[in-house]
């Protein structure tokens, strides 16, 4: 077999696919000719269980879609070489989010044939006194249910908003929604979304709740059918943390836009961090009478220092700086970008904000451990034939967050040294997720000819269309997958690559969210600026 980036491939990339199960190939152009063939030597590869090797053909550059075939006659995806793409990728990734915005119906002329009803609209009540109700209006449905968490959309957000700020151009795309054409780029417009849901979620001593959903999942339903009542539970300091920064960084990126929009975020992101000076860990857990998604985490060091880096690029609060400098001497995690370790966006905001604002010794501090990070994917991309940053023990659930921090970590690695090895091998990562993997299925809805089609995601079992919305990232494969379609006792055999279902009951396996996506559109949207 050969596996390779189904979206395909600029003229001038390096251009790796993976053959496994054979020793010779041969590149075909769609147009009918032979391009090149080869003969390979195969070594056995952990994650894939299967003995590879690497086919390298970047010496090919004229624009056009070609094909593999191997020596057994197996065929590859077809693929094109093409400057434009991942435009089709880029746009996809991030209208995903209106797709799953809460709260307004999804009009036909911005949905097409997934139009839907307004959802959520009946608000919800505080889990410590049900007397009082919140509007609780707007925001993003989480993923394949329908939950609101703050630590994950802030996470989602802090992904996008990076990216902004690091290559607007690359960001501004007519994503035809209601907003397109005001007075804000639409990829803001959208952020803006979720962020004015996010403010709601602040108390008026500035701390904010962890999460609003139901007390249990709803079925497989559509959203505006889905008439549980909502529970907004208790402040956190988790979701504190992460707001305070998310709201700093966001009044600097709209107030070009929105000067009294700017405001509000700035004075809500204070409020927040005044909250978390004044307050001790409040770690969050679900309370016994809910059972949706948790986000649990048991440390807020790392939401604390995010929050300081973003405070002192606001107001150079020396508070700010005195706890940014007490966490350095922490063993903490200075590259993670999920939802639970968010060291890394203390670096990008240190980076972003840069050695002369925050000091040469504080950034030296953060970039070289980022670097160090970045040097070790390398190292682990360079021993196998997928190009891949992951060891069998990492398929965790949404292994596909981690390549795609790791593409996001390999990228920021490259715009600090220019050291084009670094864009190899986030290019690399892109492919392992549109493709080169043993599954031979790109984990993007709709792109690629072999994209997975059944996501564990309500309104596309619900609705009663064959294709799903395109542009959605599988959570993918998980070494211990625990659900009805993917479990141990049918998994236990396979692989750690192959740990996967592409199966709409597969929660552990096959679901989406919001900062699934939002990576992908990180390291696309750096792509389309740096990479030509
Ligand atoms: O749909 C739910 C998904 O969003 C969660 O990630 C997952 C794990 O918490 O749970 C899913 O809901 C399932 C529930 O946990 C058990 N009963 C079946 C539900 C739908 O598959
Ligand atoms: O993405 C989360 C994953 O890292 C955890 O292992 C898993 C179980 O705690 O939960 C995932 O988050 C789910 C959330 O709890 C509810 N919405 C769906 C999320 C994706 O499955
Ligand atoms: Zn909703």
């Amino acid at each position: 077999m050969i596996y390779l980036n189904q979206a395909g491939f600029a003229p001038e990339a390096t251009k790796h696919a993976t053959l496994t199960g054979d020793t010779s190939y041969t590149l075909h152009a769609n147009a009918g000719s032979i391009v090149k063939s080869g003969e390979c030597t195969l070594k056995h590869d952990d994650n894939s269980g299967e003995d590879a090797a690497i086919i390298d053909f970047s010496e090919i550059k004229a624009t056009g879609s070609y094909y593999f075939t191997d020596g057994k006659g197996n065929k590859s995806a077809e693929f094109v070489i093409d400057n434009n793409h991942y435009d089709e990728a880029l746009f996809a990734s991030i209208k995903m989010f209106y797709f799953q915005r809460c709260g307004m119906a999804l009009e036909e002329k911005y949905a097409g044939v997934y139009a839907r009803k307004a959802c959520h609209c009946g608000g919800g009540y505080m889990l410590h006194d049900k007397s009082i109700r919140r509007k609780m209006l707007g925001g993003w449905h989480d993923a394949g249910d329908y939950g609101r968490y703050v630590t994950a959309g802030a996470v989602a957000l802090g992904h996008i908003l990076y990216g902004y700020e690091m290559f607007p151009d690359a960001l501004q795309l007519d994503l035809n929604i209601p907003e397109s054409g005001g007075n804000l780029p639409d990829i803001l417009a959208e952020c803006k979304y979720e962020l004015d849901w996010i403010l709601d979620m602040q108390d008026e001593d500035g701390g904010v709740h962890h999460k609003c959903t139901s007390q249990n999942f709803c079925g497989f339903i559509m959203p505006d059918e889905d008439d549980l009542d909502m529970v907004i539970t208790p402040v956190s300091s988790l979701a504190t943390g992460d707001f305070a920064a998310i709201m700093a960084l966001a009044s600097r990126i709209y107030r070009k836009y929105d000067e009294a929009y700017a405001d509000t975020l700035a004075d809500a992101a204070r409020k927040a961090w005044n909250w978390l000076v004044k307050n001790p860990s409040f770690l969050f857990e679900n309370p016994s009478e809910v059972t949706t998604g948790t986000y649990e985490d048991m440390c807020d060091t790392d939401e604390r220092l995010w929050a300081a880096t973003e405070i002192y690029r606001l107001d150079k609060n020396e508070d700010a700086k005195r706890i940014i400098l007490s966490v350095l001497e922490l063993r903490i995690n200075l590259y993670a970008l999920g939802w639970a370790d968010v060291g890394g966006f203390g670096t990008l905001a240190v980076i972003n904000g840069g050695a002369e604002l925050f000091g040469e010794d504080l950034y030296r501090r953060m970039t070289l451990k980022w670097l160090d990070e970045a040097d070790r994917l390398k190292g682990i991309a360079e021993s196998n034939a997928f190009n891949f940053t992951l060891r069998p023990a990492e398929f965790t659930w949404g292994s596909n967050m981690v390549v795609l921090m790791n593409a996001m970590i390999l990228c920021v690695a490259h715009k600090l040294t220019q050291d084009k090895s670094y864009l190899d091998t986030a290019q690399y990562q892109l492919d392992y997720i549109f493709g080169r993997n043993a599954m031979d299925l790109s984990y993007v809805t709709g792109i690629g000819e072999r994209a997975f089609k059944h996501p564990h995601l309500r309104p596309t079992e619900a609705d009663g269309i064959d294709e799903p919305i395109p542009g959605f990232v599988s959570g993918g494969p998980n070494f211990r997958p625990c659900d009805e379609a993917a479990n141990p006792d049918n998994m236990s055999d396979k692989p750690a690559m192959k740990r996967y279902a592409d199966d709409m009951r597969s929660y552990s396996t096959n679901e989406i969210t919001i900062y699934w996506n939002s990576p992908l559109v990180f390291a696309l949207g750096y792509f389309k600026e740096y990479s030509k």
